[in-house]
C-alpha cells in the first residue's frame, strides 16, 4: 500500500485536536489522581487490560481492522456521520466515571467503573456488529456479561425491563446540542435479553481500553440485535416494570422497534436488510438470521409475532 493510502493515516495525524485534547486531560487526571494517591485505571484508550483469554461464545470469523473498528463509528453525540466520532469523540472525559444502578432491585447503588470491572473477570468476545445500516463488522470485544451486575443488584419481582442512558452533556457531547435525536440516547432490553449470557458489558476492545469513539468507558452489546441497541458511555441502568420507549422508536417508530432484532425477512421501510457489507469487502454477504446467533437466542422470541415485534 502506497504509504498515502487512506489506511495508512496515523490517527495522530487526522485527529490532532482530539489527541490533544485526549493528551492534556490524561494529563489532568494523571495529576489528581497523584494527589489523591492512586493511579487511573481506565483514564485512555491504549491501556491494556487484563483477561481470561478468548470466550467460547467468539466467532470465528477474523476480526475487523482496528483503524475501521475506530474511524466508521455510529455515535451521534459527535455527529451525525462515521467520520466525526473519532475525529471528535476526544472530548469525552472518561475517568472518573460512574453508574446509577436504580429502580426495581433491593441493592440499589452508584458503582464507579473500577468496582464494575472487578465484578466479574474480563474477557475476549469477538462479535459480529450489523448495523441497520446494512453495514457489518467482527469486533474483538473486551468485556463482562450484564447478568453478573444483575445477579447482584437482586431485581425486584417487578423488574421486567432493563433501561439503560447515555451521559447528557452536551459540552463534552456538542452532537447534543442538535436536534437530531432526542437527548438524552436511551436504550432497553426485556430482563431476560439482559440476562442472556451473549449480552455484554464491553470497556473495551482489540485488549486495550475503549476508544471514546467506540463508547467508553461502558457500553453495551447485544450481538443478535441491529447495532443501534448497543447503547455507548453508558451513565445509568435503571430496571423498571414496563417497556421504556428508546430514543430511536422515539424518532420514527416505524422504522426502529423495541426488539430490533437483526431479521434478514423483515425490512427497513426504505430499504431491504437482506444483506450486508462487511466492513473490508467488496462484495455483500447474506445476512443471518438473529445475526448468526439464532441456535442461541431465538427461544426468546418462541411463540412471538417477529413481524409484529420487530
Ligand atoms: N449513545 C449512543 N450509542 C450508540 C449510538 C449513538 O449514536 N449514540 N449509535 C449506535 C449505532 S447505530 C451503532 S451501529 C453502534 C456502533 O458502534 P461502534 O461505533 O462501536 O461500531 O453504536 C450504537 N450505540
Ligand atoms: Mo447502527
Amino acid at each position: 500500500m502506497p504509504t498515502n493510502a487512506p489506511g495508512n493515516i496515523q490517527p495522530s495525524e487526522i485527529t490532532p485536536r482530539a489527541v490533544y485534547l485526549q493528551r492534556r486531560r490524561f494529563l489532568q487526571v494523571a495529576a489528581l489522581s497523584a494527589a489523591a494517591g492512586w493511579l487511573p485505571l481506565s483514564a485512555e484508550a491504549g491501556v491494556k487490560l487484563t483477561t481470561t483469554g478468548k470466550s467460547p461464545l467468539s466467532t470465528s470469523e477474523p476480526p475487523t481492522p482496528l483503524k475501521e473498528i475506530t474511524h466508521y463509528n455510529n455515535f451521534y453525540e459527535f455527529g451525525v456521520d462515521k467520520f466525526s466520532p473519532a475525529q471528535r469523540a476526544g472530548s469525552l472525559i472518561t475517568h472518573p466515571w460512574n453508574v446509577a444502578v436504580e429502580g426495581e432491585i433491593r441493592r440499589p447503588n452508584v458503582y464507579s467503573i473500577e468496582t464494575l470491572m472487578k465484578l466479574a473477570p474480563l474477557e475476549d468476545r469477538i462479535y459480529r456488529l450489523r448495523c441497520v445500516e446494512g453495514w457489518s463488522m467482527v469486533i474483538p470485544w473486551v468485556g463482562f456479561p450484564l447478568n453478573a451486575l444483575i445477579r447482584q443488584v437482586e431485581p425486584t419481582g417487578n423488574a421486567k425491563f432493563v433501561e439503560f442512558t447515555t451521559l447528557y452533556d452536551p459540552e463534552q457531547m456538542p452532537g447534543q446540542r442538535s436536534p437530531v435525536l432526542s437527548w438524552p440516547y436511551v436504550e432497553a432490553l426485556r430482563l431476560d435479553e439482559a440476562m442472556h449470557p451473549l449480552t455484554l458489558l464491553a470497556v473495551g476492545l482489540y485488549g486495550e481500553v475503549l476508544p471514546n469513539q467506540n463508547g467508553a468507558p461502558l457500553r453495551l452489546v447485544t450481538p443478535w440485535k441491529y447495532g443501534f441497541k448497543s447503547i455507548k458511555s453508558i451513565v445509568n441502568i435503571r430496571f423498571v416494570e414496563h417497556r421504556p420507549t428508546t430514543t430511536w422508536m422515539k424518532a420514527s417508530s416505524r422504522e426502529y422497534g423495541f426488539y430490533a432484532n437483526v431479521n434478514l425477512h423483515i425490512d427497513h421501510p426504505r430499504w431491504s436488510q437482506a444483506k450486508e457489507r462487511r466492513i473490508g469487502e467488496f462484495f455483500k454477504r447474506d445476512t443471518l438470521l438473529f445475526n448468526g446467533y439464532a441456535e442461541q437466542v431465538a427461544s426468546l422470541y418462541r411463540g412471538m409475532d417477529l413481524k409484529k415485534h420487530f
